[in-house]
């Protein structure tokens, strides 16, 4: 078997939820090397953040982005070469507040990249401010009277700009998580993962996921109808259960597909123009 670890020593919290989810990413990894991926195929592109430094302990080829940017990077490198297994790692504050555009047109345009979002809900690095998905009430440095809005949820937006694949999964559940990643990575398109990811330094929520987190089921993940029941049946704020699992997966021509195919014609073209003129 690849070795995946590094020898960067690790200086996430201790306790902290990217350690699950880093296993099982390390777990994804490796069974997709197993059934075949070659290992230099398979690139990482990380944004800013305590999820970004995933990529300092995993030994496979990676790109560090700037905060908010690295979807676009993933994007060009997919484009550029066709072969790459593309992963994006990103936090909250970066996807939703700092880079919301980049991951709404990257939906839209059904890029073949597997974007995994580590939501801990707060900007940790810089210890702790609130974010888009922040329970109202968060108390922070921005935040110091408590946070006063709602928070948004992400997974309604990623619907409504036509991702092709949503789902989530819970730092803690790792086997769950794992095969999630496996998944997203088989599907040829855009697709979302949502780790939801305590930070035990700044948004200690383990307790609640542990005891509301659960494997929903769902029959037909093509249906948007019973998709958006299952991303609504959790609004970031409520003490409701958290439904895990594959909630939405459509089949369509990713963006790098359809690219080729104009790029493919219009060479067609010019071919034929020169050769009449010629
Ligand atoms: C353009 C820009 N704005 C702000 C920062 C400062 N900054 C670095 S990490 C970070 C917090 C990242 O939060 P999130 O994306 O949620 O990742 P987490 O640390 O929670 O994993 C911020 C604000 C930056 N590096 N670049
Ligand atoms: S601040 Fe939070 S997210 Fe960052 S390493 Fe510590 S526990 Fe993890
Ligand atoms: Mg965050």
């Amino acid at each position: 078997m690849e070795k995946l670890d590094t020898n960067c020593p690790n200086t996430w919290c201790p306790g902290c939820g990217n350690f699950g989810a880093l296993q099982a990413v390390k777990g994804a990894i490796e069974e997709m090397i197993a059934s075949g991926t070659a290992k230099e195929n398979i690139a990482v592109v990380t944004d800013i953040g305590c999820n970004s430094k995933i990529a300092d302990y995993l030994n496979v080829n990676s790109f560090y982005g700037l905060h908010g940017r690295s979807i676009p990077v993933a994007e060009g490198m997919k484009l550029a070469n066709p072969k790459l297994q593309t992963f994006v790692f990103l936090g909250d504050g970066a996807a939703l507040d700092e880079g919301i555009s980049h991951l709404i047109h990257s939906a839209k345009r059904n890029s073949d990249i597997n974007v995994i979002l580590l939501n801990n809900r707060v900007f940790a690095l810089t210890t702790g401010q609130f974010t888009a998905v922040s329970p109202k009430g968060l108390k922070g440095k921005s935040t110091p009277e408590g946070s006063i809005e709602d928070p948004i949820n992400p997974l309604e937006i990623l619907m409504a700009s036509n991702a092709s694949f949503i789902s989530r999964g819970y730092a803690l559940k790792v086997q769950h998580l794992k095969k999630l990643i496996v998944e997203s990575a088989k599907h040829k398109g855009f697709s979302f993962v949502e780790v939801l990811q305590p930070c035990v330094s700044f948004l200690n929520n383990m307790q609640f996921y542990n005891e509301k987190a659960y494997e929903a089921v769902n029959d037909d993940p093509s249906s948007k109808e019973k998709a958006l029941k299952l991303i609504k049946e959790w609004d970031y704020d409520s003490e409701e259960k958290v439904p895990l699992g594959l909630f939405y997966k459509i089949q369509k021509p990713s963006y790098e597909e359809l690219m080729n195919k104009v790029k493919t014609e219009k060479e067609a073209d010019i071919l034929e123009c020169l050769q009449k003129h010629s």
